[in-house]
């Protein structure tokens, strides 16, 4: 007779490989589960397109959680309080223009909203290369984060896609790749990365919404990818435009791949 332990160590071990035997080509790659990235996946997702997200933490959700200062409430405009309510997550009206947000029940609204429209999320995994094929990026590298985190040598495997969506914030470690090593001239002032300029709420907010757009064959970015790419102030505990962003981004991949 089986043994309980074997009946739920092989629906795990099953489960999981089934799912990411499926994932290994998709339409759309998400690098980061911030929000702009869980934005973008349950756009494009819900509009039916095959999404992965790789998130190399335990629990996706970026830069959601902590608030200000771990003051668990975050700031949103009116046009961006619409686009949670989408989510199910409520706003409270500060005056004629801003909301606060729980950022828990952000964080959580925002990830049960992109993986409920069916994009799938790869946690503790992280993108560690790309490839490009003649021109155009068409894949993921991704490892185990525990792997890179031990500097264990250790070789990934490839996801290959047909759009690859850089969510990975501060850092935008994936435009990095592209750039650093493969090379690449991006759509950017310099071609490069021209790295992100100090605090500027108004100003940071705005340009977050208009840096993001296709940077490079198969490659895009949004939220403060996007922004660190060109140039673009912090804003800092406001939100909007990091959602906007992520419903930009997915607007603009789509259509490139209806082309
Ligand atoms: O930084 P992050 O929250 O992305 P975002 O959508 O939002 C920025 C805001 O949170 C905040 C802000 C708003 O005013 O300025 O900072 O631009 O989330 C990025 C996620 O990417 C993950 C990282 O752990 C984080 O959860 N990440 C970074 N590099 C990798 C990665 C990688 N190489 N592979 C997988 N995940």
């Amino acid at each position: 007779m089986k043994m309980m332990e074997e009946t739920i160590s092989g629906a795990i071990v099953r489960s999981y490989f089934k799912k990411l035997e499926n994932y290994l080509s998709v339409d759309v790659a998400i690098v980061g589960a911030g929000p702009s990235g869980l934005v973008a996946a349950h756009d494009l997702a819900k509009a039916g397109y095959k999404v992965a997200m790789y998130e190399s933490k335990l629990a996706p959700g970026g830069g959601t959680w902590g608030g200000g200062m771990l003051m668990n409430e975050v700031v949103v405009q009116n046009d961006a309080a619409e686009i949670l309510h989408e989510f199910g997550i409520r706003t409270v009206p500060v005056d004629d223009t801003y909301h606060t947000v729980d950022s828990v029940e952000m964080a959580s609204g925002l990830i049960f909203g992109a993986r409920k429209a069916g994009a799938v999320i790869f946690n503790a995994v992280k993108v560690e290369d790309i490839a490009i094929h003649n021109g155009v990026v068409c894949g993921v590298v991704i490892n185990w984060n525990p792997v890179a985190r031990l500097e264990m040598h250790v070789d990934p495997i490839v996801v290959t896609t047909r759009a690859l969506i850089d969510g990975t914030g501060h850092p935008s470690e994936i435009i990095n790749k592209a750039v650093n090593k493969a090379g690449v001239k991006i759509d950017s002032p310099t071609g490069g990365i021209l790295g992100e300029k100090p605090m500027w709420m108004e100003d940071g907010e705005r340009t977050t919404v208009e840096n993001t757009k296709r940077l490079y064959p198969g490659l895009y970015a949004s939220g403060m990818a996007a922004n660190n790419v060109q140039g673009g102030f912090r804003m800092g505990p406001i939100f909007g435009g990091m959602f906007k962003s992520g419903r930009k981004i997915a607007q603009i991949v789509m259509q490139d791949l209806a082309k």
